[in-house]
């Protein structure tokens, strides 16, 4: 389905009428809307005046979306997410919409520049990282392939915080995200709800003389949502980004005034607000948080309202809710959906257990994204229960039945019963969130074959083992919208000049790619594309003080948070390594090199910050040192976002995905380099193991151990002090870094890295050290082949096909959510010619 109106028209005398409506829509927004004459405009006025020209023109197609879902019997999925990292919209809107070159001209005509009217937008980063920006390609996914879909989230206030790099050190600032104004999203007044917390739980008979259970919250907040249209690609349908805003149910109020409570009043409301205020900005390590566990719940509760309002308005009652509505748990932060829909269903809609049971189960599924223990939630029940009794109890109630069908499916095993229990007893006893989303879904899935598989075989086993077809594997992916066609047009405009358009919405198609990696002139011109990509960024970080990056040079990146399994300081540990080698020896034959890193560490997370001074340190050390001018250079890019991602990918030559085997669940950035001609170095970890399948193993730089021999070395007793002590080249690079090359002689600043690395070393980079460096030293000859090396890339990313996120999209519908594609029509509903009465 392609949408027929005059957008996607390409006659001339159309485009140029078309321009000059929005130039003339661009005027009028300016004065009307933001209230100033052009003279006095600010960029950020113009930014908004493009924008809000641009949003009209996804009204039509944003209503008529809206009636389909209302008066179709159409199955709709929630995305429950706690994250929606978005990135900037007006770009995305433009290419999805097709507007792109019409606005770029109507904005030329008008004095301005498009890029830097893109470049202003503030992005929405409501997210930390691989989690959040995949909710984000879904969105994009759902909507360009049709699938009627509400994306339920929060909407934070401050968003990830804004990284600074300052003397080597990140450091962190608020992000103010709405300060410049939000042109994209609609405030939903009338449709807030509210949400309790706190408070008792007590018994009742009813007038029926039922026996029911109420919760009288101590505390109630009012949940604001604002919507957000995500449009797909060339299609008319547009599907909804609801976040849910937290306020006080009644602003600081007359009753508590006149008593003279003025304080008490504002303080309340300021209580209420503070739960969407901010992000929590760690990735992968719980931390049993108050105010967490509130967020969680209220935008649960204010999505699962929401949904049950939608049904009721085209139902009688909610037992074919499951019909309606497929809700997905982005992981276990929304996993407080499964006791809040009993608690609706019972104690509200008066269902008993059992019907509510079955309409639950029935509607949920869970995705896992994780291996790591430290990141499983688990909150205390005490915690728990004061927030929440009501939710306790039926936690309690569940887990009760639950373990009664364990006892009778294992009679007598009672060891099974503590492992499977929803409540963990082992100390002080918490709630483990992950068996409560596994026991209300109807699938579990991973989001790698080998995550899937590790999944069944270890931390899931025992409901494996109890539901065998549960758990199902759905490899991620990303879309090749935003990290194709939009961040890098080069490479786009060249491969649809080869084989057409066709692969923007079937990946699948850049195969026909694979013959052209004998056409020399074809080969030269995706060697110029990556080359000009690569001048692009240089040109950015050229100063009269700093090193000027040499694009003729491998540029070797690894963007993604900074984490210790993600082995950041393998990677440095290399850097030092052929640092150290050129030095001793200005002869050696390896390609330059531009080593870039971008990444955020979570704030509390003392070895990831000391990680990051240290690739600040090195770099400073190196830049400087003529000794390796123009043949090593080292770059880390503050504050890595969205935008920035959009930069990175198209220009990197290696993809660093170099993460300990059984550690990264997917990642999701190797796939956007690949897909952009980058090769990658990695070990068999998350989707590295299918990107290596699909691209063939010659075209994939494979170091390191499997998680069998991960696995086999921790069992045998991992001693990372006789690595170090028996390979010279490691040692020569750690004692570098411990005599205090890199710190001015201060022995003392990176002692704790060192240390954890030669007596813990809990992600074993000693024992990979090797193997890396040997992989690297290939990388380099390889890359003095200009000819091979682009083979190999042109390959890469003729071969990503799977991994767009239109294929994972796909696979949700079919094995997880059994909806099927709704396409919009425009029925034209054209506005009254002479205003309008009220009804
Ligand atoms: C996150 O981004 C991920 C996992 C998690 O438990 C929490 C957060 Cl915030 C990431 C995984 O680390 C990554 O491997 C995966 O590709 C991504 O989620 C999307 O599935």
């Amino acid at each position: 389905m392609t949408r027929t109106n005059t957008t996607d028209c390409n006659s001339h005398t159309n485009d140029s009428n078309n321009i000059k409506k929005l130039k003339r829509g661009f005027a009028y927004k300016l004065f009307y809307q933001q209230g100033v004459w052009p003279q006095n405009a600010s960029l950020n006025d113009y930014y908004l005046a493009v924008s809000y020209t641009v949003r009209d023109r996804m009204q039509k197609m944003f209503l008529n979306s809206i009636r389909a879902l209302q008066e179709k019997d159409s199955k709709i999925v929630g995305y429950l997410s706690a994250e929606f990292l978005m990135g900037p919209h007006l770009h995305n809107n433009l290419i999805n919409l097709g507007l792109y070159d019409q606005v770029s001209r109507a904005v030329e005509e008008s004095g301005l520049d498009i890029k830097q009217i893109i470049d202003h937008e503030e992005e929405p980063g409501l997210g930390n990282g691989g989690l959040g920006r995949l909710a984000a390609c879904y969105l994009d996914s759902l909507a360009t392939l049709q699938i009627p879909a509400i994306g339920y989230g929060i909407r934070y206030e401050f968003g990830m915080f804004d990284q600074e790099i300052e003397n080597g050190w990140q450091k962190e600032l608020g992000d103010r995200w709405l300060h410049p104004g939000n042109p994209w999203e609609f405030k939903k007044a009338h449709m807030a709800v509210e949400i309790g917390s706190g408070g008792y739980t007590e018994r009742y008979t009813d007038d029926h003389g039922n026996l029911r259970v109420r919760w009288v919250p101590a505390r109630m907040v009012k949940g604001i949502p604002y919507d957000t249209p995500v449009i797909g690609y060339r299609v008319n349908n547009v599907n909804l980004l609801r976040l849910w805003s937290a306020e006080a149910p009644k602003s600081f109020d007359f009753d508590d005034f006149n008593v003279g409570d003025y304080q008490g009043a504002v303080h309340e409301k300021i209580m209420a607000e503070t739960i969407t205020k901010v992000l929590y900005p760690n990735d992968e390590q719980f931390r049993g948080k108050e105010l967490r566990l509130l967020q969680q719940y209220f935008f649960v509760s204010c999505s699962m309202q929401d949904m049950v309002r939608i049904h009721l308005f085209q139902f009688p009652n909610l037992d074919n809710f499951p019909d309606k509505f497929a809700v997905q748990l982005n992981d276990t932060h929304p996993a407080i959906a499964v006791p809040e829909f009993m608690r609706l269903l019972i104690d509200v809609h008066h269902y008993s257990w059992e019907q509510a049971w079955d309409i639950v189960t029935h509607t949920f599924a869970y995705t896992n994204h994780t291996l790591l223990p430290e990141a499983l939630e688990k909150w205390s029940v005490d915690m728990l229960g004061r927030l929440l009794p009501r939710h306790l109890e039926i936690i309690y109630e569940i887990n009760s039945r639950f373990l009664d069908l364990i006892r009778i499916k294992y009679p007598g095993d009672v060891d099974v019963v503590r492992r499977m229990s929803i409540i963990d007893e082992s100390g002080e006893r918490y709630v483990r969130m992950a068996h409560l989303a596994c026991i209300g879904s109807h699938a579990i899935n991973g989001v790698a074959e080998l995550h899937t598989r590790l999944l069944k075989n270890h931390t899931l086993a025992d409901f494996h083992r109890l539901w065998p077809d549960k758990l199902t594997n759905v490899t991620n992916g990303v879309t090749p919208r935003r990290w194709m066609v939009l961040s890098n047009p080069r490479l786009a405009r060249l491969i649809s000049s080869a084989i057409g358009d066709g692969w923007i919405t079937d990946l699948y198609k850049l195969r026909k790619l694979e013959p052209l990696v004998d056409d020399p002139a074809f080969c030269e011109k995706w060697q110029q594309v990556k080359f000009e990509n690569k001048q692009d960024i240089c040109a950015m970080f050229s100063c009269d003080c700093g090193p000027v990056f040499n694009p003729y040079a491998l540029f070797d990146v690894q963007v993604k948070r900074i984490h210790e399994y993600k082995r950041q300081h393998l990677n440095l540990l290399h850097i030092v390594n052929l640092y150290h080698r050129l030095k001793n020896n200005p002869d050696l034959d390896v390609p330059p090199r531009t080593f870039i890193f971008g990444g955020k560490a979570a704030p509390g997370y003392t070895m990831a910050k000391l990680i990051i001074k240290l690739i600040n340190s090195v770099a400073d050390v190196v830049n400087s040192d003529p000794d390796v001018k123009n043949r090593l250079q080292i770059l880390f890019i503050p504050n890595f976002n969205v935008q920035i991602g959009h930069m990175l990918y198209p220009m990197a030559d290696l993809s660093e995905q170099i993460s300990l085997a059984g550690k990264e669940a997917s990642g999701t950035g190797n796939m956007k380099f690949s897909m952009n001609g980058a090769l990658t170095i990695g070990t068999l970890d998350g989707a590295n193991v299918e990107i290596r399948e699909e691209v063939a193993p010659e075209n994939f730089f494979l170091f390191g151990m499997d998680v069998n021999a991960v696995e086999d070395l921790r069992r045998a007793g991992y001693n990372p002090q006789t690595i170090y002590n028996q390979n010279e080249g490691l040692k020569a690079a750690i004692n570098l870094i411990a005599m205090g090359h890199f710190s001015h002689g201060d022995q003392e600043l990176f002692r704790p890295l060192i240390d954890s690395l030669l007596y813990h070393d809990p992600y074993m980079v000693l024992a990979d050290y090797q193997s890396y460096v040997e992989c690297q030293q290939k990388v380099g000859e390889v890359f003095q082949d200009p000819g091979r090396w682009t083979k190999m890339a042109i390959r890469n990313a003729a071969r990503m096909g799977k991994f767009s996120s239109d294929r994972s999209i796909a696979d949700y519908c079919r094995k997880v959510w059994k909806v099927k594609p709704l396409p919009v029509e425009l029925k034209l509903q054209r506005l009254p010619e002479n205003g309008f009465k009220f009804p």
